[in-house]
C-alpha cells in the first residue's frame, strides 16, 4: 500500500484536510517551492503508484520481490519462526506473503495511518493465511506505536520494504528508525528495503518512464491541490522533471513551470517564473556504507544484506 504519513488526517468545517492545506500553503511560500511527497497518495495517486511498480523502467519492486522469493531459507535461519511480523505500511499483496511463508510467524501486525487500506490488506492476508492471527493497527508509524496485547510477549520482526525510507531526509529517517525501535522493543529485528546508487540514467528513467505514468503521478498532486484546496494551478503549464542530485544521492521529482504563471490556492496567490519548480519528492539511494551509517544512527545493527541478481536493490536484516 501507499506510504502515507506524518500526521493524522484532520478535517475542517468544509471537509478540507487541514494538514494538507497547511503543508501546501507553507510549501508554496518557500523560496524553493515544495510539497511533501506523502500528499501524492490520494486514491488516484495510490493507483498510479501501483501502475508505476509494474513499469519496465521501475526496477525496485521487481528486484525486491526477487530477493524475497530467492532467500526464504536464509530468512528462516536468521529470523526464525514464532515472531510477530510488524509491517510499517499495510503491506503488498505480493511481498508480504513471500516473507510470511518463509519465516512461519506467530502473528502479523500491519500498521497504517489509512484505515481503509489497512482493513483491505489485513482481510486479503487473513484469507491467504487462515491460521495466522492478524492484528491491524490504525496508527501513524512515524511515532512510537503501542502494539496489541496479544503480541506483547512475542519477539518482533519489523518489515519496511520498498525503500520508502529513501523518501525521507536523513534526519526524518533516523527519527523513524528510532521510533521503530521503541515500537518493536528489545530483542527485535528489522528487515528493511533500501535502493542502491547506480547509473544516473537508469535512476532517472525509473522516475521518468516512457509511458508517462510517473509524470501523471507527479501532476496528480497539482490536480489534488486544485480539487481539494480550491486551486487554479494551470496543469498544462507544468511539466514533470526527475533528476539525479549527486550531492544528496537522490532522485528528485519536480513540477516545472513551462512559462510564467500565476495561480491561487485556498485564496492565496502564488506565481512561478518559467523554469521555476515545485519540489515534490526525494528518493534517496544508498551505498553499502551509507546504509550502515543510517541504520546505526537509528539504533539498528546490520546483520546481513541481500541483493537481487542484477545488484540493483538491497534488503537488510538488522537487530536491536
Ligand atoms: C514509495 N516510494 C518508495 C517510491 C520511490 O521509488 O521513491 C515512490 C515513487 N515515486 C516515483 N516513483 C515511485
Amino acid at each position: 500500500a501507499a506510504y502515507d504519513g506524518l500526521a493524522l488526517v484532520e478535517l475542517d468545517e468544509d471537509g478540507v484536510d487541514k494538514a494538507f492545506r497547511a503543508d501546501v500553503l507553507a510549501g508554496l511560500a518557500q523560496e524553493q517551492k515544495a510539497v511533501p511527497a506523502r500528499w501524492f497518495y490520494d486514491d488516484a495517486g495510490s493507483e498510479l503508484f501501483e501502475d508505476i511498480t509494474r513499469l519496465p523502467e521501475y526496477y525496485p519492486t521487481r528486484a525486491e520481490t526477487e530477493i524475497l522469493r530467492e532467500h526464504g531459507d536464509e530468512f528462516l535461519d536468521l529470523i526464525g519462526p514464532g515472531r510477530a511480523v510488524v509491517e510499517f505500511g499495510s503491506g503488498s499483496s505480493v511481498k508480504t506473503p513471500l516473507l510470511l511463508r518463509a519465516i512461519e510467524p506467530a502473528a502479523y501486525v500491519p500498521l497504517d495511518i489509512s484505515g481503509d487500506f489497512l482493513r483491505a490488506a489485513a482481510g486479503d492476508l487473513a484469507a491467504k493465511f487462515p491460521g495466522l492471527p492478524v492484528h491491524p493497527v490504525e496508527a501513524d508509524f512515524m511515532r512510537e506505536v503501542a502494539l496489541p496485547d496479544a503480541v506483547a510477549d512475542m519477539p518482533k520482526l519489523g518489515f519496511f520494504p520498498g525503500s520508502t525510507i529513501g523518501n525521507m531526509v536523513a534526519r526524518t529517517a533516523v527519527d523513524l528508525l528510532r521510533s521503530m525501535r521503541g515500537t518493536l522493543g528489545a530483542g527485535s529485528q528489522l528487515l528493511i528495503g533500501m535502493d542502491l546508487i547506480k547509473d544516473p540514467k537508469v535512476l532517472e528513467a525509473a522516475y521518468d518512464d516512457a509511458a508517462g505514468v510517473t509524470a501523471e503521478f507527479n501532476l496528480n498532486l497539482a490536480r489534488r491541490i486544485n480539487r481539494e484546496l480550491g486551486g487554479t494551478i494551470p496543469l498544462d503549464k507544468l511539466h514533470h522533471v526527475a533528476r539525479w542530485n549527486d550531492t544528496f544521492a537522490r532522485v528528485e521529482m519536480h513540477l516545472e513551470a513551462l512559462e510564467d504563471i500565476a495561480f491561487e490556492v485556498s485564496g492565496h496567490r502564488f506565481a512561478m517564473t518559467a523554469g521555476e519548480t515545485i519540489h515534490t519528492e526525494n528518493s534517496h539511494k544508498f551505498s553499502h556504507r551509507s546504509q550502515h551509517t543510517l541504520l546505526l544512527a537509528g539504533g539498528w545493527t546490520p546483520l546481513r544484506r541481500w541483493l537481487d541478481s542484477q545488484g540493483r536493490f538491497s534488503l537488510i536484516l538488522a537487530d536491536w
